[in-house]
């Protein structure tokens, strides 16, 4: 299969992050898709291949306008102010605190953001647009008769919401290129998000839509990030109710325990009719993972690529999170040589 990939990625690089009240270098780091294209190479997957430019218009298909003017603008205005440190959100607003967008960089910083992971450099809006290029481009593979291709995308997009970035997101890449093969005739996707974090802002980008189906497996939102979504109980609103399936494991679940979700959420794209399938690619599920709690090994990912395989669908695989960067490319490159085998 068909793997996209841009260098811009390196031009995202946040310093640091709040983990368990301590200031850590981030996570999310270059070194991660590096890796990832490492293994690519090295096992022989299939080509690599630059992406094309399809411009704003298939990203505003899913995200706010203003909000993607607002990524697109930001760092200028901060840097404007004499700031040269990294750029990160500091205030929100609660229950009861009318949610206007302020002025002032700050102000609309927490106003287009839902946490404080999501720091932005000179370089970070080249890189998230890149990512969603892949995305795209990736995409445009399966509407052209391909039946797999893998968009290596950095930064990760779940998390990303229509109007609202957070957890190392800032535009949802799966979600942009879900749309995009809508667009160019696909009558229904499913999207299966195998991340360890709930993949909240798919889920909201689609909530209330039929031609979607959003499914996803992760760690219980009661005890794990991004803890306000990812309830089972979360089936879609109007046209999409129904639409919509959370599948929230307890911590220290492994593969016994994760395929039989996996097998419920193939059960269930079957029954829906999907054109074709966009998967959510996390390997943070990995058991050595830093900020995850399953115990997922190396080897169960080539069987994740296979049940995922056994669909028959044309599938497009994302990269999304996993930051146990030594075997992140073993892990995401086992689930599409699983698929392809
Ligand atoms: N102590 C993705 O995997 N911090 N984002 C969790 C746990 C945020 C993950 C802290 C994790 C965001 C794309
Ligand atoms: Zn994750």
């Amino acid at each position: 299969m068909q793997t996209f990939y841009s260098d811009d990625h390196r031009l995202h690089h946040g310093q640091a992050e709040l983990n368990n009240g301590q200031l850590m270098p981030c996570f999310e780091k270059p070194s991660r898709a590096d890796m990832v294209l490492e293994r690519v190479r090295s096992t022989g997957l299939g080509p690599v291949q630059a992406p094309e430019d399809f411009g704003l218009a298939p990203i505003k298909r899913v995200h706010d306008s203003q909000f993607v003017d607002f990524l697109k603008g930001a760092w200028a205005r901060w840097a404007a102010l004499g700031r040269s440190h990294d750029m990160l959100p500091l205030a929100w607003p609660p229950r009861r605190m009318p949610a206007r967008c302020p002025e002032d960089i700050d102000g609309q910083l927490g106003y287009y953001s839902f946490d404080a992971g999501v720091p932005m450099n000179a370089g970070s809006w080249q890189a998230i647009y890149s990512s969603a290029q892949v995305a795209l481009s990736a995409q445009a593979r399966l509407a052209t008769g391909d039946q797999a291709a893998f968009a290596l995308c950095r930064p990760p997009g779940h998390h990303a919401g229509i109007d609202y970035m957070g957890g190392y997101c800032y535009l949802n890449n799966a979600a942009i290129a879900t749309q995009a093969l809508l667009d160019g005739g696909a009558r229904k996707v499913a999207i299966l998000d195998v991340d360890f974090h709930h993949g909240n802002g798919t889920q909201d980008i689609f909530y209330q839509r039929p031609d979607v189906l959003f499914l996803s497996i992760h760690g219980d939102p009661r005890h794990e990030y991004p803890c306000f979504a990812g309830y089972a109980d979360e089936r879609g609103e109007g046209a999409g109710l129904g639409y919509n399936y959370n599948y929230p494991l307890a911590a220290g679940s492994d593969w016994t325990r994760w395929s039989q979700a996996l097998a419920d959420a193939l059960r269930v794209i079957a029954g829906y009719g999907a054109d074709a399938l966009v998967v959510s690619l996390g390997v943070d599920t990995y058991k050595q993972d830093p900020i995850s709690s399953f115990k997922l090994d190396s080897p169960d990912y080539l069987r994740m690529g296979e049940q995922i395989a056994s669909l028959g669908l044309p599938s497009l695989f994302v990269m999304e999170g996993g930051y146990a960067v030594e075997e992140i490319g073993i892990n995401a490159v086992n689930v599409l040589s699983g698929f392809s085998s």
